[in-house]
């Protein structure tokens, strides 16, 4: 299989390797991108058309994109986004249900918990982290936080065990440096990795101790500013020192699952264990009989929060996918508008036609 070409930004995706300039996004802030090749930086713009011909706001280039792109002296304009590997995305907030991409071409979900108390740490809002992270296609990892003021880290690290089965955990802390380089292991050589998780959890003191130097403020350094605690306002990719890439996101306020339910399933495996020993193979765990998950439930091997967790996500991303159906068929409408009218066009303009006409 040709898997593409590794570069000092991560892997080229295959079949694109020859073209003369291909480029990652490497910062991202409303609607101007830098992007880089090799040693070469550019600011990046998106031409008003290639803006216009995207049917699905999701197709634009996000962090992590790779793109095809045109030099114009030291800048450069983006002609084409090349097809995502992995995506993590978000469903967008507000009542509209599309896909808000995060991060493009990751290879590992970095989920990052405080464990300083409050809602910096809840097993309901990880679930809804471990969902995108396992549809994004990339690797999710958890991340606790704050090791340095945890009160029992231990017994944090057994509880998340359960709320994040076959997932690596670890415990670190960006202040006395517990869990570091486990962490720089962990994203390796040339891969690339995302930190997302609530604001105020860590992830610009993290990538500052992954990098070895300040280079993104964390929050505390905007106390007392009005502004506030979202100091992240941007996305940007960072090079480790020692190999791998690593992308800071904004903080995020609301998470909204996005995918299919295959990443319900993966965050859920024990009830996915369970669900084979039901009677029927669609069977929605919800009153029907001879429901295997309802009788885990019954016998107390099956957490009640956990199932009602399951069941809330399941129904989200269910309600999502009717929604998407929708929004694919209007698209797809919209796509043979165009082509129509680009062939009607045509053959008002092209001599061929008339010269039928007037035949
Ligand atoms: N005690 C402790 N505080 C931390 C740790 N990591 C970050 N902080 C503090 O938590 C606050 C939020 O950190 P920041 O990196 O900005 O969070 P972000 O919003 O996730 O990027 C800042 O005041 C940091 O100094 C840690 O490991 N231990
Ligand atoms: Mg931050
Ligand atoms: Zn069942």
């Amino acid at each position: 299989m040709n898997t593409g070409m590794n570069t000092e930004w991560g892997i080229i995706p295959a079949s694109y390797e020859q073209e003369p300039a291909v480029a990652r996004v490497i910062n991202c802030n409303r609607g101007t991108y830098k992007i880089a090749a090799g040693d070469s930086h550019f600011n990046a713009v998106l031409p008003g058309r290639l803006r216009h011909d995207t049917v699905n706001a999701a197709d634009l280039p996000v962090i992590g994109d790779w793109v095809t792109f045109e030099q114009m002296d030291d800048r450069a304009i983006i002609t084409q986004v090349l097809p995502r590997r992995t995506v993590l995305s978000r469903k967008t907030v507000g009542a509209s249900s599309g896909e808000q991409p995060l991060a493009a071409h990751v290879d590992v979900v970095c989920i990052v918990m405080g464990l300083d108390g409050g809602r910096n740490y809840t097993a309901r809002g990880l679930e809804r982290y471990l969902t995108i992270g396992w549809n994004s296609g990339a690797t999710p990892v958890v991340i606790l936080n704050k090791a340095d003021v945890a009160q029992d880290p231990h017994e944090v690290l057994i509880e998340t065990e359960v709320t994040a089965p076959g997932v690596k955990i670890i415990l670190t802390s960006a202040v006395d440096g517990t869990g570091v380089e486990e962490l720089r292991e962990t994203i390796g050589r040339s891969r690339t990795a995302v930190l997302i998780g609530p604001s105020g959890v860590g992830k610009s003191a993290l990538t500052n101790a992954l990098l070895g130097e300040d280079v993104i403020r964390t929050n505390e350094t905007r106390k007392g500013d009005k502004r506030g605690r979202h100091t992240t306002t941007n996305s940007r990719m960072y090079r480790i020192p020692g190999g791998g890439l690593l992308i800071d996101a904004p903080g995020l306020k609301e998470l909204h699952v996005w995918g299919d339910t295959d990443g319900v399933d993966a965050v859920f495996e024990e009830i996915t264990a369970f669900a084979r020993g039901c009677r029927f193979s669609d069977c929605a765990h919800d009153g029907e009989p001879g429901c295997a998950v309802q009788e885990a439930l019954q016998t107390g091997e099956l957490s009640e929060e956990r199932y009602l967790s399951y069941l809330e996500l399941r129904r989200e991303l269910e309600f999502l996918a009717t929604r998407t159906d929708a929004r694919a068929k209007h698209q797809e409408h919209l796509r043979q508008k165009k082509f129509g009218k680009m062939v009607k066009d045509l053959k008002k303009h092209h001599p061929k036609y008339h010269m039928k006409k007037n035949e």
